[in-house]
């Protein structure tokens, strides 16, 4: 097939918007009643449109408008070209640039994420192509995702804030519902569980004294038998001592247990102590990471996220590097809408094995900005979008409606300290509080 005028980049539009997200805690502190994400479609000059979505943030933002210079002409298959025009400008970044917090704080992995995805979306259109194939194929046809519990206040989110709508029905009633001790955090379980169909489970800690947090996993256990294999994220809060003492307490009923301890050093002599494998979105995080995570043995699995990772393709060579050293590979999530969502599927559907099933935040959202509404989840797994590309559009109304949302929330960063600050005055974020 020819191309007379050539899949080139001729525009390229950076949407920042603001979803509802309900007030859920973290280590960090609290959830913002909106997270942030930003739409970027490029559309080549005959007129093949492409999408992504990656975290908001508006130094970001204005990065990834920097980049719009450096990307129109560029030809979308010359992927090798564009992630080395775009370093050759932005420079490299260090994994020490990621921070402290449970998310990435980097620049340039998002901006290589937001065009590399968008570009894959319009080569699977010109090749009538799913984007799974252009990472080599499918090995699943479903992918399957974990439940993701969080600590939360009473309250929707959005406009509604800590208040509910009291005529919501089913999960979107449950999700508003406060799970700030165990018995709670098993109702919005099971809530959960019955909706999406999820058949794993994980706990984001962090939030509690350990031991309020132990006792939920094992309150989880109890209501859901063996069967349903459980982790706990406590994102880097534990000293080694308190990872030791309550990892052995929990080593007969976690599947895994999720960055107890903060860096590879710390990490490395917890997983020495436990029979538990030891997962990471924040020790082992770059590919800059990976030669002391195998000389130190810091973690059992790796948890990708192509947003994190510079992209689908730089995923996918994590998954060899995780293949040859003998790391699990699985995929961290943050509040994310659709676009993310395919990108996912798509990668997850092309992991050589999947013996662990993926984060999503998908359930704690709402809105949608891809035509047709929210991606369905039966038994817990996403199908993998049929048509070419990502197989999802934008939705322009409804893209524009979340835009205002971003225009009118004043947000432009994730704080989630700020946020704790406004319901617990004070409040600071240690970076190891037990
Ligand atoms: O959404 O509060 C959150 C999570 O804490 C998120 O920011 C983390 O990056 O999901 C993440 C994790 O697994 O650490
Ligand atoms: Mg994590």
């Amino acid at each position: 097939m020819t191309h007379k005028t050539g899949p080139r980049i001729k525009e390229m539009y950076i949407t920042p918007i603001a979803i509802v997200d309900p007030p859920l805690l973290n280590a960090a502190g609290l959830h913002a009643p909106y997270a942030l994400r930003t739409v970027v479609e490029l559309v080549t000059e005959d007129g093949i449109s492409g999408i992504s979505e990656i975290p908001g943030n508006k130094d970001i933002d204005i990065a990834l408008e920097a980049s719009r210079a450096l990307l129109i002409g560029k030809d979308v298959f010359q992927l090798n070209q564009i992630r080395h025009v775009l370093e050759g400008h932005f420079g490299t970044e260090t994994a020490a640039q990621r921070g402290e917090a449970p998310w990435d704080q980097r620049k340039l992995v998002h901006i290589f994420s937001a065009v590399e995805v968008a570009c894959m979306d319009i080569i699977g259109k010109i090749t009538e192509r799913p984007v799974v194939d252009l990472l080599g194929g499918k090995m699943r046809d479903h992918v399957p995702f974990s439940a993701y519990l969080f600590y939360k206040f009473e309250g929707a989110g959005g406009e509604l804030g800590f208040n509910i709508d009291p005529n919501a029905t089913g999960w979107a009633a449950a999700r508003q519902a406060s799970a700030l001790n165990p018995a709670e955090i098993v109702t919005q379980a099971k809530a959960m569980c019955k909706e999406f169909g999820f058949q794993s489970i994980k706990l984001k800690g962090g939030a509690f004294e350990p031991r309020q947090e132990v006792d939920a996993i094992i309150a989880l256990r109890e209501a859901f038998g063996p069967d349903v294999p459980l982790r706990l994220d406590p994102n880097a809060l534990w000293t080694v001592e308190t990872a030791i003492k309550y990892g052995k307490e929990m080593e007969p009923i976690l599947e895994y247990l999720e960055d107890p301890v903060r860096g590879q050093a710390n990490m490395a002599l917890v997983r020495k102590a436990l029979k538990t494998p030891l997962a990471t979105n924040m020790c082992t995080t770059s590919f800059d990471d990976i030669p002391n995570s195998i000389a130190v043995g810091s973690e059992d699995i790796i948890l990708s996220d192509h947003h994190f990772w510079g992209g689908l393709r730089s995923s996918m060579t994590l998954a060899g590097i995780c293949e040859t050293f003998g790391r699990g590979l699985s995929m961290h999530s943050n509040s994310h809408l659709g676009i993310s969502l395919a990108a996912m599927v798509h990668l997850g559907a092309a992991l050589p094995s999947m013996k662990y099933v993926l984060d999503t935040h998908y359930p704690w959202q709402s809105d949608e900005i891809i035509m047709g509404g929210r991606l369905k989840f039966e038994e817990g797994s996403v199908a993998v979008p049929q048509g070419p590309g990502l197989g999802v559009e934008l939705d322009r109304e409804a893209l524009a409606k979340l835009h205002q949302n971003y225009l009118a929330c004043g947000l432009t960063k994730r704080d989630d300290e700020i946020e704790m600050q406004k319901v617990v005055p004070g409040w600071k974020f240690q970076s190891v509080r037990w």
